[in-house]
C-alpha cells in the first residue's frame, strides 16, 4: 500500500520529499460491550486491518485531507485559523477534529500539513474505522510536530475528545486506546474507570476468531448511542441516591438486583442490567479464557449476545440472524454481535475443522434471507498505531 499511498501524494502534491508513513489498526471486541461509558471492562484487541497515511509539513497554515477510499471528494482544504466542524469536510472532521483537540490542549500545529489516506476497515462496520483515522492522525501530529509529550494513552484520549465533542458521537474509550495500545496476538484487558490494563496472549490453537459483517452500516452519531448513553446515566443517577458508587461498573449482579427498584423506569433498568451483568461477564470470561477454558469464554459470548439484543437493544434482525445461524453450527465456540451494534459485525471463535461449514451455514443462510453475502474475516491480531519505514 505504501507504494499507492506514495504515487497518490506525488500525483497530488508534487514531490513526496519529507513525507513519512504511518498505520492504524481497525478493533474488534471480543466481549465487553457498552461498559467502557460505564466504568467497567472490556476485552478488545487490534486488528491488521486498518488505515493507512502519508504525510508532510507545509509551511503556510493551511491542511489537505486526502482519501483514496473517497476519491470523489478530492482535495478537503481546511486552515489552522478555522478549526471547525462542517458538513462539506465531510469524512474530514474526524482528522480535523483530532487537530482541533490538540489545539485545546495546548499543541495547536505550527504549520499545516498534507494528509493522504486509505483503508481497508470496511466503513460503518463498527470495527472502529473512525478511532483509527483519529488515532492515525494524532500519531501523525506527534511525529510531523514533534511533540513527544504526548503519551499513547494521550493519543487515545485525545481521539475520544474529538469524537465526543466535535464529531457528536458520545463514545467511550475503548476504540481509541485499543487502536493506539493494540498488541500483536494480544487482547486487552482495560478497566475502563481507571484505564488500567494488561495484554492478554489470544493463543487459539485449534480455533480461529472470525468477524462477519452484516453490512448493515451503523452510524453512532445517527443512532441510539448517545440515548443508550443517557439511559444508562440516569439510571446510575437513581442508584447513586441509594448507594456510594460512581459508575455502574462498581456493582455485581447481587447488588443492582437488591437496589434496582429505585430505578423506576423499566427500559433504563434493563439498560443498567446489561452494563452491570456485562462487566460481570467480561472479568469471568478474562479469567476462563486465562485457565484455559475457552468454552467458558463463549458461552460468556453468547450470553453477552442475548443481553445486548434483549436489555440493551442495540441489535438488529440481521445481526441475530448471523448469530442464530453460527450458533446452530458444531464447533462454534461462541459468537456475538461486536462493536456499537445497530448493524456492522458479529465475532465469532470458531474450530479450524468447523470453519468452512460456519461459513456455509452463515454463508448461505444470511444470503437466503436478505438476498446479499455477509462477509468474513479471519482476525489477525496486530499492533498499534504507528510511524512505518519510508
Ligand atoms: C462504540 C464506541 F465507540 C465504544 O466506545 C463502545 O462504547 C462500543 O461502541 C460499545 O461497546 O464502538
Amino acid at each position: 500500500m505504501k507504494e499507492q499511498l506514495t504515487a497518490k501524494f506525488q500525483e497530488l502534491f508534487g514531490s513526496t520529499e519529507g513525507t513519512r508513513l504511518y498505520f492504524s489498526p481497525g478493533r474488534v471486541n471480543l466481549i465487553g460491550e457498552h461498559t467502557d461509558y460505564n466504568g467497567g471492562h472490556v476485552f478488545p484487541c487490534a486488528l491488521t486491518l486498518g488505515t493507512y497515511g502519508i504525510a508532510r509539513k507545509r509551511k503556510d497554515r493551511i491542511m489537505h485531507f486526502y482519501s483514496m477510499n473517497l476519491d470523489s471528494f478530492g482535495i478537503v482544504e481546511a486552515s489552522l485559523d478555522d478549526l471547525t466542524n462542517k458538513e462539506v469536510y465531510d469524512w474530514a472532521n474526524y482528522p480535523l477534529g483530532v487537530v482541533w483537540a490538540f489545539s485545546k490542549r495546548g499543541y495547536l500545529p505550527d504549520t499545516g500539513f498534507d494528509m493522504v489516506i486509505w483503508g481497508n476497515i470496511p466503513n460503518g462496520s463498527g470495527l472502529s474505522s473512525s478511532a483509527s483515522l483519529e488515532v492515525l492522525t494524532g500519531v501523525i501530529l506527534k511525529d510531523l510536530f514533534e511533540i513527544d509529550k504526548l503519551s499513547r494513552t494521550d493519543l487515545a484520549l485525545i481521539g475520544q475528545y474529538s469524537e465526543n465533542n466535535f464529531n457528536g458521537c458520545n463514545c467511550g474509550i475503548m476504540d481509541q486506546f485499543t487502536v493506539a495500545m493494540g498488541k500483536k496476538d494480544n487482547a486487552i484487558f482495560l478497566d475502563t474507570a481507571t484505564l488500567n490494563f494488561e495484554y492478554a496472549p489470544i493463543e487459539l490453537d485449534d480455533a480461529k476468531i472470525i468477524i462477519t459483517n452484516s453490512k448493515v452500516k451503523h452510524n453512532l452519531v445517527d443512532s441510539k448511542y448517545n440515548e443508550r448513553r443517557q439511559e444508562c446515566a440516569d439510571a446510575l443517577a437513581a442508584l447513586q441516591e441509594e448507594l456510594d458508587i460512581n459508575t455502574l461498573g462498581d456493582l455485581d449482579m447481587d447488588i443492582f438486583d437488591k437496589f434496582k427498584d429505585v430505578i423506576k423506569d423499566p427500559v433504563k433498568t434493563k439498560r443498567a442490567k446489561h452494563a452491570v451483568a456485562e462487566n460481570q461477564r467480561t472479568i469471568e470470561a478474562v479469567k476462563a479464557l486465562k485457565s484455559g477454558d475457552i468454552i467458558r469464554f463463549g458461552k460468556l459470548m453468547n450470553q453477552s449476545h442475548v443481553s445486548l439484543r434483549d436489555d440493551y437493544e442495540v441489535s438488529c434482525e440481521e445481526i441475530d440472524l448471523l448469530v442464530d445461524l453460527a450458533w446452530s453450527v458444531p464447533g462454534v465456540i461462541g459468537s456475538r454481535i461486536t462493536g456499537g451494534g445497530f448493524g456492522g459485525c458479529t465475532v465469532s471463535i470458531v474450530k479450524n475443522d468447523a470453519i468452512d461449514t460456519f461459513m456455509k451455514t452463515v454463508g448461505n443462510g444470511y444470503k437466503e434471507c436478505f438476498g446479499y453475502d455477509a462477509d468474513f474475516y479471519t482476525v489477525e491480531i496486530g499492533d498499534g498505531a504507528r510511524k512505518l519505514d519510508n
